[in-house]
């Protein structure tokens, strides 16, 4: 079998003194859904992600944890790997700055600069703060420092200069001969105008700066940060030895557009140095802005993605993010446009059409894919309009179509998509399968009809899977679909290759309506507990099993310790009986009930929901704490909490109950 194609992409490497937000999230999302396309195109895939751990920030912010950097950097990198595995975004690659294999390629790098005379010792002077131990980029003498605000002084430090200006015309060249190596167009010309202009060279060690990578034999020089930044993408796969791994060169690097001359100037010049493989494209994304500004931290107007994967689904907030923003261009984002998104496009999109038609193949055909007459399959209205859409998602060579995955016009998939999904819908209400479904003499149309509706949603399905890699799962599924999803192959989609007679799973809702403002006022609420973690955490359903329902889990004493009886009357404790029970969306632990206590009526989260059905809690009597805080839990307020048993390793709730009959809001002594 031939070797499969590689394709080989990169994140940036993000910096170490805060965790992901949305910004961060949109890139990672979109190098995914490109990994996951490419795949599903049966390339061998490669993403690395990272953190870049080296720095003044970091100098200052492991200070100020009073922590030494190491162990700030190794708590930060394991926070940022996490969230991408929590969110469904672990990379191939997960390189740190810090990292032995880096380290290695980058001494080797200046190693070779040296070795062919891009690199001489000379002197740098510029604006300095002797407070934070950094120069000030861009300051004049005079300025203050931007971070402190105290004056800045004139300093000169000896360094490593980096031959920059002999790439000024290798550049221009590289530019010309790959007019695709900097995408998109607008920003191309901004860098080749900033290249005609002239280039400095470039110091590449400091030796004000005590946190970086040492420069071999001339301590207390370190490197400059970006060049042992972007180092990371080699690093990653193989650094010294990358020809045994045979990523590279990256045949992608996704960045924001702050970071494009770094990635479009410095990084081939350096890598033209070294006489290495330079990237194949580099391509820059806007901004997501929040009421107009770029997030940040210090302006206080940071989405996380966490509240909203956990309300939504992370499919949700990818779907939102590709098909509202334009790639390229800067984008709004809001919860309100977030959540109308969710139910326009999901529950009632491809949602509505993934139950309807697999309910109606339920009741019409015994749940099995029906089988169509040949001459249908061929002429049905929806084969001609797949094919022809086909062709303008993902290509198609031989009719000289681009192709939207292909030139990262994921607004335009998606635009594709929705407008096959109403094809489809309007199908459906023209030929009124369920009124064929009466009339004996209509069986083979019916057939049709709903093979038509299966067909449609598989293909569907697959095309939208790069986007929605989790949701796209469980539709695969419910449509009986054998094999994993993500080894179709997209480019191979052809109408009429699903089979009739395949046996049809159960059929859930895969996206359920939300109410619009309850869901954003739980996902400000979920993220102001994240942001603001001054509360006692929320109990996570299943973090403490032996308490059903949600309240700060407060550390249980040692087995041997003992209380007082002061301290255990502090715990209220009455019989209470539960009125009210239902499923909470975006959250598959937790029931919200309602409880008579006796004085009053309680809303109380239980993490039961894996356990007892909601209809067969009504009417229970149950034990329940009563003076505890309320809690927000997944966003929403839970007012005490309900005891059970925790059995077995993996801690399976069972109620406390009572033998004998007891009176409502009776205590517990
Ligand atoms: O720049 N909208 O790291 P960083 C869209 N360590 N994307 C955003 C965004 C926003 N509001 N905010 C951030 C660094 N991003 C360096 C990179 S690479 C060798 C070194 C994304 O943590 C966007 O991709 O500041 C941007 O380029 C990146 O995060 C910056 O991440």
């Amino acid at each position: 079998m031939p070797a499969k194609p590689k394709f080989y992409l990169t994140t940036p490497i993000y910096y170490t003194n805060g965790l992901p937000h949305i910004g961060h999230t949109y890139t990672t999302v979109v190098a995914d859904v490109i990994r996951r396309y490419k795949r599903m195109r049966g390339y061998e895939v490669v993403m690395t992600t990272g953190t870049d751990e080296h720095g003044v920030n970091v100098e200052r912010a492991a200070k100020k944890a009073g922590v030494p950097e190491s162990e700030f950097v190794a708590k930060m990198a394991d926070a940022w790997r996490a969230l991408w595995n929590e969110l469904g975004l672990p990379a191939e690659e997960f390189v740190r700055t810090t990292d032995l294999r880096h380290v290695r390629t980058v001494q080797w790098l200046f190693k070779l600069f040296r070795e062919n005379g891009y690199v001489y010792k000379g002197h740098y002077t510029g604006q300095y703060c002797i407070y934070d131990n950094a120069f000030v980029n861009d300051a004049k003498p005079g300025d203050n420092c931007p971070d402190c605000g105290r004056p800045t002084e004139t300093l000169t430090e000896e360094n490593y200069f980096f031959k920059l200006s002999a790439f000024q015309k290798p550049l221009l060249d590289l530019y010309k001969k790959n007019p695709d190596f900097i995408q998109p167009e607008s920003r191309k010309n901004e860098i080749v105008s900033f290249v005609e202009g002239g280039l400095k060279d470039l110091s590449i060690t400091r030796t004000t700066l005590r946190w970086g990578i040492p420069v071999p034999g001339e301590e207390p020089h370190v490197f400059y940060v970006w060049f042992d930044a972007l180092t990371a993408y080699l690093s990653a796969v193989g650094g010294p030895d990358y020809e045994k791994r045979g990523m590279w060169p990256a045949d992608l690097h996704l960045v924001g557009k702050d970071i494009i001359r770094f990635h479009t100037v410095y990084w081939p010049a350096f890598l033209m140095a070294a006489m290495l493989p330079i990237p194949k494209q580099v391509w820059a994304h806007g901004w997501f802005l929040m009421d107009a500004s770029k997030m940040s931290k210090s302006k206080g107007n940071v989405v996380l993605p966490r509240p909203i994967a956990n309300m939504l689904g992370m499919d949700a907030l990818r779907y939102y993010m590709l098909r509202e923003t334009v790639f390229g261009q800067d984008g709004n984002f809001s919860y309100d446009a977030l959540v109308t998104s969710y139910n326009a496009n999901l529950a009632n999109g491809l949602g509505n059409l993934s139950s309807r038609t697999l309910t109606m193949i339920q009741q019409y055909c015994g749940g099995r894919i029906p089988k169509p007459t040949d001459s249908h399959v061929k002429s049905t209205i929806l084969n001609l309009a797949f094919t022809q859409e086909l062709g303008m998602i993902v290509g198609n060579n031989d009719l000289g179509e681009v192709g939207d995955y292909n030139t990262l016009n994921f607004s335009g998939v998606l635009q594709h998509i929705e407008r096959l999904i109403s094809n489809v819908d309007g199908y459906l209400v023209q030929q009124k399968p369920w009124a064929m479904a009466k009339d004996d003499a209509k069986v083979q149309d019916l057939a049709n009809v709903l093979y038509d509706a299966a067909e449609a949603l598989r293909i569907i399905t697959i095309l939208i899977h790069p986007i929605m890699p989790e949701s796209t799962e469980k539709i695969w599924k419910q449509l009986g679909q054998p094999g994993k999803l993500d080894e179709e192959r997209i480019d191979k989609l052809a109408w009429g290759q699903l089979k009739s007679g395949t046996e049809i799973g159960t059929v859930t809702a895969v996206y359920p309506r939300i109410d619009h403002q309850e869901a954003i006022e739980r996902i400000e609420s979920m993220a102001n507990e994240e942001l603001n973690p001054t509360a006692p955490p929320a109990l996570a359903p299943t973090a403490a099993p032996s308490i059903a329902a949600g309240a700060a889990a407060a550390t249980a004493p040692a087995a041997s310790e003992k209380i007082g009886i002061e301290d255990f009357a502090k715990v209220e404790m009455r019989v209470g009986q539960i009125k009210t029970a239902e499923r909470i969306v975006g959250a598959d632990k937790l029931l919200k009930l309602t409880v008579d206590i006796g004085t009053e009526i309680r809303q109380i989260c239980a993490g039961i929901a894996q356990f007892y059905e909601p209809d067969s809690l009504i009417g229970r009597k149950v034990a329940v704490v009563t003076n505890l805080a309320p809690r927000k839990l997944r966003g929403v307020e839970s007012n005490g909490m309900i005891i059970a048993a925790s059995v077995g390793p993996e801690g399976r709730p069972v109620l406390a109950g009572f033998l004998e009959d007891v009176e409502v809001g009776a205590r517990l002594k």
